[in-house]
């Protein structure tokens, strides 16, 4: 029966998967207030706000800055909830991902 065993456990063998993983990055604009840019780095992306003060003049200053690493379903929940949260205030500040 050995083979038997030996077969079945073939079949139901589980195959590691990696699943891909993206970047979400703010843009950064002339008319987002940093206190908003601030207060969705702490909301969305759960930073400190030493933190989100950091990533918030790094974008400020660069034009883009990494929010956080996520797999896609996630990093398309936070792109969606950045969208939501900005038009609601009425500022043009976006997000958008990039594959690692
Ligand atoms: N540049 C904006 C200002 O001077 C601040 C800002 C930072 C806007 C980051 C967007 O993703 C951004 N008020």
């Amino acid at each position: 029966m050995a083979h038997v065993k030996q077969a079945l456990e073939e079949k139901t063998k589980k195959k590691a998967i990696t699943p891909r993983l993206y970047k979400v990055l703010l843009l950064n604009d002339d008319y987002t207030s940093m206190e908003f840019v601030i207060a969705v780095l702490m909301g969305i992306f759960h930073h400190d706000l030493e933190n989100a003060t950091r990533i918030m003049y790094l974008v400020h200053q660069n034009g883009k800055g990494v929010c956080g690493v996520y797999v896609r379903e996630i990093a398309e929940t936070k792109v969606a909830q950045v969208r939501k949260k900005a038009l609601e205030e009425k500022f043009p500040l976006r997000a958008i991902m990039e594959e690692e």
